[in-house]
């Protein structure tokens, strides 16, 4: 019988997830029309840049969701959730601690690691868990606990599939079609809030971000991304299309030379919530609770358009221009000084040099070697290094893109969309061992992976011309 692989799983469930959310958000759906008429805009007018796709095996890809995010509530969540994205070749790639902006969860993104893997598809989740203990009132701690103690995210169907797969390591199609759609009821919105409005109301003025994780049968979907290849267009055009957007691109400014990751978004929407009744103490059902706390804002649409993977050295490069910034300018949520702060982005990243061949010399980020196809032919004499190689035309060089994410640009997004501002810091410390017993796995670490891939790819290259 014909078994499916995790990359297919992966690719048929980024696809079913994709047609849910269009039907859940329709205003999803127009963003990502946006995105797909700019795209095919810029393709046509660079040609330089789809023979950097071609050669970087992107272009196939360019269509498909880019990420999705989660939040969770309990350890035992996360758990389940590393076993479920397993399944899909999926792995906790990266720490990111919100804590330090005032948003009490900590974070790690489950992706495919190796290039061929990320070429079939890159879909990733970047997950996110609460923190209780950033919760100052004990109280409704316990509160928390308890609703989530009694909550069951994955159905004892898919569970069954998960232990299925890990002992057999594959599926037949129809295993698989199964499996997908019950991974998809773990991430689908359920009108029908899970606590009372009273409870409701409690943990919004705790935290937004605690009612989304909280009052709700299941971690719903919260936003998914297309890749853009001109955020600042998609940014310009977003309010033509009736897209709130939000007040500034994070990342990077607009660069020759691309780098990390930018994002932006369209705010979250409001919607409605049934509550379960709850009587008040006359015995009827409360007025208060069945009218004014019928909306809940959580869902949102966003785009990325990203560039290349850093080094550690470059990583701390771009930290260190962004800390500047900050220090000059925090963007308003509103809007009112984004000129002003894109001008500051803009002057501080000056310090990163914006030329492939000064990144590279300067060991600033990660690039793809490959066989450029003129030299296919070629016959080489024995003695020659990737750099001759390169110079004498025998090989071209690409940009790896950065796959992570940013805690800073996160942050943004999640302050975004929930409404709160940058500025209530909570003092903590991170807690990246205890996120990792709850996932039962240690996270990958984000440069090692660039490594190899850049690795293998000047291996091939030498390869290649020592057998001429
Ligand atoms: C996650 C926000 C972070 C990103 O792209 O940086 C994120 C969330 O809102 O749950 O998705
Ligand atoms: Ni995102």
């Amino acid at each position: 019988m014909t078994t499916v692989s995790n990359n297919d799983l992966r690719k048929q469930f980024a696809v079913a997830m994709s047609a849910m959310y269009q039907q859940e958000v329709p205003l999803y759906g127009s963003l990502k029309a946006l995105v797909e008429r700019i795209n095919s805009d810029e393709l046509d007018n660079n040609t330089a840049l789809v023979d950097q796709l071609i050669a970087t095996r992107g272009l196939t890809r360019l269509a498909e969701e880019r990420h999705g995010a989660i939040r969770l509530g309990t350890a035992k969540e996360l758990s389940i959730i590393r076993r479920l994205f397993a399944v899909m070749g999926m792995s906790p790639v990266g720490y990111y601690d919100l804590s330090v902006a005032g948003i009490p969860v900590h974070s790690t993104a489950f992706r495919p690691l190796s290039h061929d893997d990320l070429s079939v598809n890159a879909f990733r989740v970047f997950t996110s868990l609460l923190r209780l203990d950033l919760i100052k009132d004990k109280f409704l701690c316990k509160k928390v606990e308890d609703v989530l103690s009694l909550r069951r995210i994955c159905s004892s169907r898919l569970l069954e599939l998960i232990n299925q797969f890990e002992s057999s390591g594959d599926f037949n199609q129809r295993d698989a079609n199964k499996f997908i759609e019950e991974a998809l009821n773990v991430f689908r919105w359920h009108q029908e809030a899970a606590v009372d409005a009273v409870l409701y109301q409690e943990l919004l003025q705790q935290h937004p971000l605690i009612a989304d994780i909280v009052s709700f049968k299941g971690p719903h979907i919260n936003h998914l991304t297309p890749a853009t290849l001109n955020i600042d267009r998609a940014q310009h055009e977003m309010p033509q299309r009736g897209l709130s957007a939000k007040a500034v691109i994070e990342g990077p400014p607009k660069r020759r030379c691309p780098i990390l990751l930018r994002q932006t978004s369209f705010k979250a929407l409001s919607e409605k919530v049934v509550f379960p009744t709850t009587k008040n103490n006359k015995g009827g059902i409360s007025e208060e609770n069945e009218s004014a706390l019928r909306s809940h804002t959580a869902r949102f649409g966003e785009v990325e358009q990203r560039g290349l993977a850093l080094t550690p050295k470059g990583q701390v490069l771009y930290d260190r221009l962004l800390c500047q910034t900050r220090a000059r300018i925090i963007p308003d949520g509103d809007g009112n000084n984004a000129e002003q702060y894109n001008a500051i982005l803009n002057e501080e990243f000056v310090g990163f040099p914006d030329d492939y061949h000064a990144i590279r010399q300067q060991g600033l980020a990660y690039f793809y070697f490959s066989v450029e196809s003129k030299a296919v032919n070629n016959v080489m004499d024995n003695k020659h290094d990737i750099d001759s190689l390169i110079e004498s035309g025998h090989v071209r060089v690409d940009p790896i893109l950065y796959e992570d994410f940013l805690p800073v640009s996160a942050a943004g997004i999640f302050q975004s969309n929930l409404g709160v501002e940058s500025t209530a810091e909570i003092a903590a410390l991170s807690r990246q061992e205890e996120f990792e017993r709850a996932l039962g796995v240690a996270v990958e670490n984000i440069f090692e992976h660039y490594e190899a891939i850049q690795k293998k790819s000047i291996e091939t290259c030498l390869e290649f011309f020592t057998k001429k």
